[in-house]
């Protein structure tokens, strides 16, 4: 299980680890206590990798307590695994919070929502998710219910084509709750298993796009009750602190279920992960780590702790 996945995600942490295991490298001593500035520098790697101001803090405020009375005789390895012990208690999922990909899913179709600002890495989170369900033998239907963009629909078609899946479209300019309903019917006819719907990049500020989002909803739950059964925010990963912001934004006048984390692979800032999960009542579901279609993973909380701090 860890295997394909750990690998995957190392791989994409690669810098974010560089960065803070550099600097953890070269303030600790071998053999000795830490003293302040090694506290003080450990701090500040942490808040390099986003983690964010109030995380690092509480993360260096424990590794002081632990340290005071133990001395680390394996020098920065000792304190790579506190911090890892850590991070792995702040991001641990909630009981259910994966998302599911194989066996038995809960419902028929099973309705992805995914939104996000724009270029957050929608479509390519859907495109990912369509393959990784064809490729477990479930039946796809897309929804492009980003007709905002004529550009969009021949994106998402290309995607539907490498998973087989079918795709639902309309004109550029369309209702796009029109085509949710016609996708949602296409679904149920054609007994997919899942249905995933790709909608145009909003922000949370433009209340007419927040309510043609939500009337995106009103048309899925009109035909399923249950529709959608997941609602993701997609969330550019190196867009640090902003991020936050947005997942906390987004889910005052959306209901989400969860967040998924695109670019991780290029940038140093993976710690964004930590800040969302500490911050946000909401499970990171999955992340991203490159472009290619095998790139996005379902959340591990004790993987990705282990592939931030590994050596
Ligand atoms: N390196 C890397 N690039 C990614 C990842 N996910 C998405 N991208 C890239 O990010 C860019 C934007 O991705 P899209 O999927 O088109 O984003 P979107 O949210 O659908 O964009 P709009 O529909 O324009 O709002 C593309 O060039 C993707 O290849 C990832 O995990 N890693
Ligand atoms: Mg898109």
């Amino acid at each position: 299980m860890l295997g394909k996945f750990f690998d995957k995600v190392k791989d994409g942490l690669a810098r974010t680890r560089a960065a803070m295991t550099e600097t953890i490298a070269a303030v600790v001593p071998l053999g000795t206590r830490l003293d302040d500035d090694a506290i003080d520098d450990i701090e500040a790697a942490l808040i390099g990798a986003d983690m964010g101001l109030e995380t690092a803090t509480e993360i260096v405020d424990e590794l002081r307590d632990r340290l005071r009375d133990e001395q680390i005789a394996d020098g920065p390895a000792g304190v790579m695994r506190i911090l890892e012990e850590q991070v792995a208690g702040i991001v641990a999922l909630d009981e259910g919070g994966a998302l599911p990909l194989e066996g038995p899913l809960p419902g028929k179709p099973y309705v992805i929502l995914i939104v996000g600002v724009n270029g957050a890495g929608k479509t390519t989170t859907a495109g990912k998710l369509a393959k990784r369900y064809a490729d477990a033998g479930k039946k796809v239907v897309m929804a492009a219910c980003d007709t905002f963009r004529a550009a969009a629909i021949p994106q998402l078609e290309i995607w539907a084509e490498r998973a087989n899946a079918d795709l639902v479209r309309a004109q550029a300019g369309a209702d796009p709750a029109a085509v949710a309903f016609d996708a949602l019917a296409a679904a149920k006819s054609r007994g997919a298993d899942v249905l995933l719907v790709d909608t145009a990049g909003r922000l949370h500020n433009k209340v007419n796009l927040m309510e043609e989002l939500k009337k995106i909803r009103r048309s899925l739950a009109k035909q399923n009750p249950g529709a959608p059964h997941e609602t993701l925010l997609v969330l550019d990963g190196t867009s640090g602190q902003n991020a936050l912001m947005q997942a906390r934004e987004f889910n005052e006048v959306t209901e989400l279920t969860g967040l998924a984390l695109t670019k991780l692979d290029g940038t140093a800032k993976g710690g964004i992960v930590v800040a969302l999960r500490r911050e946000m009542a909401l499970p990171v579901k999955l992340i991203g780590v490159g472009e290619g279609v095998d790139d996005m993973q379902p959340f591990d909380g004790a993987a990705f702790a282990k592939a931030l701090f590994a050596e």
